[in-house]
């Protein structure tokens, strides 16, 4: 972790939602970097991001936001990219073809595997259990071995997504991974990403913000 705190200008940072929710992208991003931070623990529940004064920060109506002196940043990808690109060191790209494996499997991340491994958190962990279809759950099992080979394969021979270090393209895609966790079959054929899942959700950082996500912050 950096030391920060004595930068005047990382005081401007504030984001907006709560832990458990996609949130929790750019807090663990914030939380490994070190820097300062303000947060409005913003809720989605209830339409809560449907009101006017939400409205006008996020016209989509989604949680997170993040706004740094006057730059408004939504979609959670963008917001980690944007941080990494605002604080630079050892989590942002150093080199553009380290920015090019931080894109690619970003943008892999959000197109091939979100709305899938989502569909397995709702359907086997999240849903109150006789709302839970487990049909849709296998079917998203299905539908994740051909990308989540893919991740393996290129984790055969590296530690990390973009090589000899964890950077923001690790919280990025772990983030989206870890709600596939409970697809074990899918997670033993695919070792390598499981062993490095289980790297990153071990981080300090990530644990912080799982423990602000069971507080309800
Ligand atoms: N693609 C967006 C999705 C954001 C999103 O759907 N956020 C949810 C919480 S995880 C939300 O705000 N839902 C409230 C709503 O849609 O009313 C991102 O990654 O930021």
């Amino acid at each position: 972790m950096s030391d920060f705190s004595t930068l005047e200008t990382t005081l401007t940072i504030k984001l907006h939602g709560i832990a458990a929710s996609r949130a929790a992208r750019p807090l663990w991003m914030l939380e490994e970097l070190g820097v300062p931070y303000e947060r409005v623990a913003q809720t989605y529940l209830n339409s809560a991001t449907r009101t006017p004064a939400f409205l006008a920060l996020n016209p989509n109506g989604h949680i997170p936001v993040l706004e740094d002196d006057g730059i408004v940043v939504w979609e959670s990808m963008a917001t980690t990219l944007y941080l990494a690109r605002r604080f630079g060191g050892p989590l942002a790209p150093a080199t553009l073809a380290e920015e090019a494996e931080v894109l690619r499997w970003t943008f892999w991340s959000v197109t091939e595997c979100e709305k899938d491994a989502l569909a397995i958190l709702f359907h086997r962990v999240a849903m109150p259990p006789d709302k839970r279809n487990p049909a849709l759950a296998d079917q998203a099992e299905r539908t994740l071995a051909r990308p989540f080979a893919v991740l393996d394969a290129h984790l055969a021979n590296r530690p990390w997504i973009a090589g000899d270090r964890f950077t923001v393209v690790d919280i990025n895609v772990a983030s989206v991974l870890a709600w596939a966790q409970s697809a074990s079959e899918l997670m033993k054929a695919n070792p390598h990403l499981a062993d490095w899942l289980q790297r990153c959700l071990a981080r300090p950082a990530q644990q912080k913000v799982r423990e602000m996500a069971r507080a309800g912050l």
